[in-house]
């Protein structure tokens, strides 16, 4: 019998979400085998084109079926966690191969003991349990046709289908599960109960609109691009040092000599399931030379800050405002501010509402660290959607409801009925099979 080949699809190293996939006459008997889906038992007989969210040993996992022999997991991309789904489908009887063809003989030639499941990093806790938490009670998903034929064959790159290569790309799994509600038709019906509203009363249909608009421009469009937050103040305040403990491990070089960051160094990382870039910059002072150059890649990143995180030292006397010309650096108005007075365990004794709003922590102890990642995602995420939302989730979607979201408050229905008809089609594209994504 020919082998089951296990692959890698997405580069190796870390990464957010990684995809194996699984080819071969036993595909869908080791899936069956290993992956215990959220709701209903997997059929018998795989069902092409279906999406099922469910888990694999202790990991949340999307096992999606691309054909009759073939399946992907689509799991946490750290390292341990991907190799951990690997070495299952090796034990349970797949062959690994490489990306370049290359086949290695399976662990279980080995030994055949079932390995233990890896403890979970710090992006599997932040990103894989948030985002699983976040879809709340999961009801079974939307059947999809059963046949592949309804996907042009052109439009399977790489063996995968194109939503499974906008999944693939989404950073955590609550930005996958919001994909996944997009492609299984919630913007679809929405942009279509506008539009009859449109027709029927076009008063009715702006807030829906706007809504639908807001969410665009807030969650859209970091289903993929993560929201930059860029951590900045004097130097010596300790910035490396919050962006180590908000990461979790030592990546920002840390010292007590001021001016020691030079570059816009970043992290990925996930606060409640949604994807942050911290970028760590140099401390902004008046300057020459090498440190000078830190500073002006500082005023570069923050003027494309989503977020500023903007650090005091509540372990001095005098606090040091952002100036003038670090304000104007900032990109738009809409950026928004959070301050921070680290070194609160050696505070000189600054009240707790000095300066207002501020969030007193230290990145020494880790303490108030949480207040700061939810005030992060607060601001961010002001108005989180509820599972099943619908969310423009292209860039091009986006703009095409953000402009009929503009004619309609410009008095122009007919205007706002086609970005929407547009739109509409442009998201059909993206659907995994049929214009509902939905089955009989
Ligand atoms: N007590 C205390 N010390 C801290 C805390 N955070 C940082 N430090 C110390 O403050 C010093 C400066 O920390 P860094 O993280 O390098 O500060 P920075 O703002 O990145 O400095 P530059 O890159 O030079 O601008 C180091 O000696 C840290 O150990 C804290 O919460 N409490
Ligand atoms: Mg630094």
């Amino acid at each position: 019998m020919s082998d089951t080949v296990v692959s890698l699809l997405t580069p190796p190293g870390t990464g957010a979400i990684a995809t194996v996939e699984v080819r071969g006459a036993r595909a869908w008997e080791l899936a069956r085998q290993l992956f215990t889906p959220a709701g209903n038992p997997l059929p018998a007989i795989p069902e092409v084109n279906r999406f099922w969210f469910g888990t694999l040993g202790s990991d949340e996992v999307i096992l999606a079926v691309l054909a009759a022999d073939a399946v992907e997991i689509h799991c946490h991309g750290g390292r341990r966690v991907v190799q951990w789904v690997i070495d299952q489908f090796l034990v349970a009887g797949g062959v690994e191969t490489s990306a370049s063809g290359g086949r290695k003989p399976p662990e279980s030639s080995i030994t055949s003991a079932p390995i233990p499941a890896p403890a979970p990093t710090l992006m599997a806790t932040s990103t894989v349990r948030e985002g699983i938490a976040s879809l709340g009670g999961l009801t079974p998903p939307a059947r999809l046709p059963s046949t592949p034929s309804t996907l042009p064959t052109s439009s399977r790159l790489g063996g995968l289908t194109p939503p499974a290569r906008l999944l693939q790309h989404a950073p955590t799994l609550r930005t996958a599960s919001i994909l996944l509600d997009q492609l299984n038709g919630a913007f679809a019906n929405e942009v279509r109960r506008i539009l009859a509203l449109l027709g029927a009363d076009p008063v009715e249909a702006l807030d829906p609109l706007y809504r639908l608009a807001e969410l665009g421009n807030t969650v859209g469009r970091h289903l993929v691009e993560p929201w930059k937050v860029v951590v900045a103040g004097p130097p010596n305040v300790g910035k490396s040092s919050l962006i180590n403990a908000l990461a979790g491990f030592q990546r920002a070089v840390v010292s007590d000599v001021a001016g020691t960051t030079r570059d816009a160094v970043s992290v990925q990382t996930a606060f409640d399931g949604w994807p942050v870039e911290l970028i760590d910059t140099a401390g902004i002072r008046d300057a020459q030379g090498l440190e000078a150059e830190g500073i002006d890649h500082a005023k570069r990143a923050l003027a494309h800050a989503d977020l500023v995180v903007w650090v005091m030292d509540a372990s001095s006397p005098t606090q040091v405002w952002p100036d003038e010309d670090t304000v104007a650096a900032v990109r738009v108005t809409k950026t928004r501010w959070v301050l921070v007075m680290n070194k609160c365990d050696q505070s000189v004794g600054w009240a707790p509402n000095d300066p207002p709003g501020g969030i007193h922590l230290s990145a020494t102890t880790g303490a108030n660290l949480q207040q700061l990642t939810d005030s992060i995602v607060c601001r961010l995420v002001p108005d989180p959607p509820s599972p099943g939302s619908p969310i423009p989730f292209t860039p091009h979607l986006i703009e095409r409801v953000g402009s009929a979201h503009a004619a309609l408050v410009a008095s122009r229905p007919d205007e706002a009925a086609y970005m929407l008809r547009e739109a509409l089609a442009e998201s059909e594209q993206h659907h995994f099979a049929s214009p509902l994504g939905l089955s009989s």
